[in-house]
C-alpha cells in the first residue's frame, strides 16, 4: 500500500489520527506548520510545511496514495487569515493529489451549513449556508473535490465532521457529536474503500437526534458506532456562552464575528 500523506498533523484530531492511522499499519507521511509534540509513530515521519507552499506540499505528496487533508485553520478567523492556509493551500492539495493520481479525504465541517435551523433534518440536497469565513472556505473545499473529479477524476471523501471531541459539552453535540474512534473509523473505511468518486458523508456518530440523514457512507461501508445520547441528562440545557437567540446548526460560529475593519493604507487622506 501506498504511503498516506496527513496535513494537520498537530492537531487534536491529527494526532489522534496519527496514533490510530500507524497502529492499523499504516505509512504515514506527517506534515503541520506548527511542530508535532508526540512521538513520531513507527513507520511514520514529520516535516514542518506551511500549505500555502505548494512546492513543499507537492515534494511531500510524491508517492502517496491519499491524501488526508486536516490541515488548514479550524475556527472562524478573519478573511485574510483563512485565505492562505484553507483557499490557496487546498489548491495545491488538489494539484498534489492530480499529479499523484491519489485520492483525497477533506476533513469538511457543519460549518458549510451552519445556518440551518437547528431541528431541520438535512440530506446531501440541502443548500449550503456557510456560518462565516471558516465555513465558506469549507464549503469551496467540497467543490474543489466534485471539480477535480469531474475534470480530472480525483477521487475524493468529504467528511462533513460535526463535534469531534473526546467527550460532547454542550446540548448542541447531542446532535453533532463525532467521538474519535467514529472519526478514526470513517478515515480507515476512506482510504480503504475500492471506489468513492465524489463523495459527501456527515461526520457524527450515531446520535438519535442528529439532524443530517442520507449521505454517500454506503460508498465506504461506514458505519458509526458511539452515540451521544448517554450524555443527555448532563447536558440539557447546556448552552455554548456564544449560542444565544435564534438557534442555528453552527451554534457559537453563527454569532462569532472575527471580521476585522480592512487598517486604512499608510498614506490615506486623514480629516484630522
Ligand atoms: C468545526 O468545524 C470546528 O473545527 C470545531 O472547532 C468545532 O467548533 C466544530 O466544528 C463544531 O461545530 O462543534
Amino acid at each position: 500500500m501506498k504511503p498516506i500523506l496527513l496535513t494537520g498533523a498537530s492537531g487534536a484530531l491529527g494526532r489522534m489520527l496519527a496514533r490510530e492511522l500507524s497502529a492499523a499499519g499504516m505509512t504515514l507521511l506527517l506534515t503541520d506548520i506548527a511542530p508535532f509534540a508526540d512521538a513520531v509513530p513507527p513507520g511514520a515521519s514529520f516535516t514542518r510545511a506551511d500549505l500555502n507552499d505548494g512546492v513543499t506540499i507537492s515534494r511531500l505528496a510524491e508517492g502517496c496514495g491519499v491524501i488526508l487533508h486536516f490541515g488548514g485553520i479550524s475556527v472562524e478567523q478573519p478573511f485574510e487569515e483563512i485565505l492562505g492556509p484553507n483557499l490557496r493551500g487546498l489548491y495545491h492539495i488538489y494539484e498534489a493529489a492530480r499529479r499523484e493520481g491519489a485520492r483525497v479525504v477533506f476533513a469538511s465541517s457543519n460549518h458549510t451549513i451552519g445556518f440551518h435551523e437547528q431541528g431541520q433534518s438535512l440530506d446531501l440536497d440541502c443548500q449550503f449556508r456557510p456560518d462565516g469565513f471558516y465555513g465558506l472556505s469549507k464549503a469551496y473545499g467540497e467543490l474543489m473535490g466534485r471539480l477535480y473529479w469531474d475534470k480530472h477524476g480525483v477521487e475524493n471523501v468529504n467528511l462533513r465532521i460535526g463535534t469531534c471531541l473526546p467527550e460532547p459539552r454542550d446540548a448542541r453535540a447531542l446532535s453533532t457529536w463525532l467521538s474519535y474512534p467514529d472519526l478514526a473509523r470513517l478515515v480507515q473505511a476512506s482510504v480503504a474503500a475500492a471506489r468513492v468518486g465524489h463523495a459527501v458523508i456527515w461526520g457524527a456518530s450515531a446520535n438519535p437526534a442528529s439532524w443530517w440523514a442520507k449521505d454517500h457512507r454506503d460508498r465506504i461501508g461506514w458505519a458509526p458506532q458511539d452515540s451521544a445520547e448517554a450524555y443527555r441528562t448532563q447536558l440539557e440545557g447546556v448552552l455554548h456562552p456564544h449560542e444565544v437567540g435564534r438557534r442555528h446548526q453552527g451554534g457559537a460560529f453563527c454569532v462569532m464575528d472575527y471580521t476585522r475593519p480592512t487598517p486604512p493604507p499608510k498614506d490615506a487622506f486623514s480629516l484630522e
